[in-house]
């Protein structure tokens, strides 16, 4: 198996077998295009599809917190449609049920479901009935974070309405946040598998069943299915799990897990990633879960992407994988305005703002180095790691004057260099971790470097854990890109490569 399944933060995946195809979407928070659909035919490569949310309206983002947005979504196919569900959180639209007919879309406008809670999954029985089973965790201020465990409704799905009262099903087995839950109908089963223990260390998963969709469940005897608490695995935060049987007949999870490193794998950069791990079902009808190995023999990546002008220019570089925050990249980057280039136009706060004059693409690999050639000539911009708009880390061109800048909270750190070129400029940004978690190491070293009279200079190496999911507690990863703070910026060439430590 290839793991991470899809690297990069990539959380809360779902998936869904039709056919030989194989559809998985994850959670994609304050960013946009939002909500991923992956396709793959063997369980082994997944490639990105389309974005559920592709236009105004479907998501509500504008506003929504930093870490809120799309989270969790499950993904299903039901009477010859895609059915996906997914909450838009903490200031956005709420629960919402998207359809389309087919996978890569046209998906649908959505239609906010009237239930309370996060983590949704859409399932049916025999009879038709639709089912809507949720983790009870509501965080709207008039319930201020009251927890009712995993909750049920039976619903309308074309009305949005509950067509039952609200059932509390069984909450796992006494780990924190019982969330992620989703029903399986297997044999004579109903299977709830859900998440426990939180996002964190103690993250896991747990499986009861009934002989009805409602319940009464029976936890299984082997709980929890897996876990990295206490161990010293690669992987570790494993949990928030989806079940899929796989060409061959066997079954596999997808789940979430991360990749922390440093002296005591403390600092994971890119935030929570897919995974897969195979499962094995038991004479007793219980499944089991091999723990979350870690294979990083994904090939070496290099993705560049321009602007040519002997044809459309579009943003559909880097694999679709091209995002913004809070909006989408086409309302960030003018492709018509010079042919050739990419133009930012700055709105004056940089990456401070909640919506920055940024597009950017996901870290993927462990060690990488994203290069932009820009034209700073009509503005002040230039090349940044974000993990969200307190952290983030920034080499800006202002004129003849480059500055490196750390963003931590409320705490910055600066370095200058003049330049001796002028025009273009070519800025990079590294991740360079040490080859093994020893003593006193950390995650990676951050170098910000720019092409200047004929070689890179190294305006500054930071450590990177300022900027990992464990110090930003945030439940997205590293995005990196092309900005403008003011003026405009026009971009030629963004280029990506990397690959992961090889253990
Ligand atoms: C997701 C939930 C969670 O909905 O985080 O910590 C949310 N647990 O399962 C966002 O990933």
């Amino acid at each position: 198996m290839r793991n991470p399944l899809i690297p990069g933060f990539h959380p809360d995946p779902s998936i869904v077998r039709v056919g030989d195809d194989y559809y998985l979407a994850t959670s994609s928070f304050e960013y946009l295009p939002g909500i991923p659909i992956f396709h793959s035919t063997e369980l082994e490569t997944f490639d990105l599809l389309t974005h559920v949310a592709v236009r105004d309206g479907q998501l509500n983002l504008t506003e929504v917190t930093t870490g809120g947005g799309a989270w969790a979504p499950t993904i299903r196919h039901h009477e010859g449609r895609f059915w996906l569900v997914v909450s838009d959180m903490l200031g956005g639209r709420g629960t919402i049920l998207f359809t389309a007919e087919r996978p890569e879309g046209p998906w649908s406008d959505g239609t906010v479901l009237d239930v309370l809670g996060i983590d949704p999954d859409i399932a049916w029985d025999d009879e038709g009935t639709c089912y809507v089973t949720m983790s009870g965790f509501l965080l709207d201020e008039e319930h201020n974070l009251t927890h009712l465990g995993i909750t049920q409704v039976s619903l309308d799905p074309d009305t949005g309405s509950p067509t039952s009262d609200v059932r509390r099903l069984w909450s796992g087995t006494g780990g924190m946040f019982p969330e992620a839950p989703h029903l399986y109908h297997v044999g004579d089963w109903w299977y709830l598998m859900i998440a426990e223990g939180g996002t964190e260390r103690g993250h896991s998963i747990s499986i009861a069943r009934a002989r009805s969709p409602r319940g009464p469940f029976e936890p299984g005897p082997n709980n929890p299915l897996v876990t990295a608490r206490g161990t010293d695995r690669p992987v570790q935060n494993t949990g928030h799990g989806d079940l899929v049987q796989g060409p061959d007949g066997a079954w596999t999870v997808v789940l979430l897990g991360t990749r922390p490193r440093s002296m005591t794998r403390a600092f994971a950069p890119m935030g929570r990633e897919t995974f897969c791990s195979p499962v094995t079902w038991g004479a007793d009808g219980w499944p089991s879960i091999e723990p979350v190995r870690l294979d990083a023999r994904h090939p070496a990546i290099e993705r560049h992407m321009g602007f040519p002008d002997d044809r459309p220019a579009s943003l559909d570089g880097f694999d679709g994988e091209i995002v913004a925050v809070r909006q989408f990249p086409a309302q960030v980057a003018d492709l018509e305005a010079r042919p050739g280039w990419a133009r930012l136009t700055g709105h004056g706060a940089g990456m401070d703002a909640p919506r920055p004059d940024f597009i950017g693409v996901r870290q993927c690999t462990e060690a990488c180095a994203l290069e932009v050639r820009l034209d700073p000539r009509h503005g002040v911009g230039g090349l940044s790691m974000r993990y969200d708009e307190t952290f983030h880390y920034d080499v800006e061109v202002g004129g003849s004057v480059v500055t490196a800048t750390m963003h931590i909270a409320s705490i910055r750190q600066s370095w200058t260099h003049r330049r001796k070129d002028t025009g273009d400029v070519r800025l990079r940004i590294v991740a360079d971790p040490p080859a093994t978690s020893s003593f006193g190491a950390t995650c990676d070293r951050l170098l910000a470097q720019m092409f200047d009279d004929g070689a890179w200079v190294t305006l500054a190496s930071f450590d990177g854990r300022y900027l990992s999911s464990d110090v930003c507690e945030s439940f997205t990863g590293r995005v990196i890109g092309p900005y403008a703070r003011s003026g405009h910026i026009d971009v030629a060439t963004i280029d990506y490569t990397g690959q992961d430590i090889q253990r």
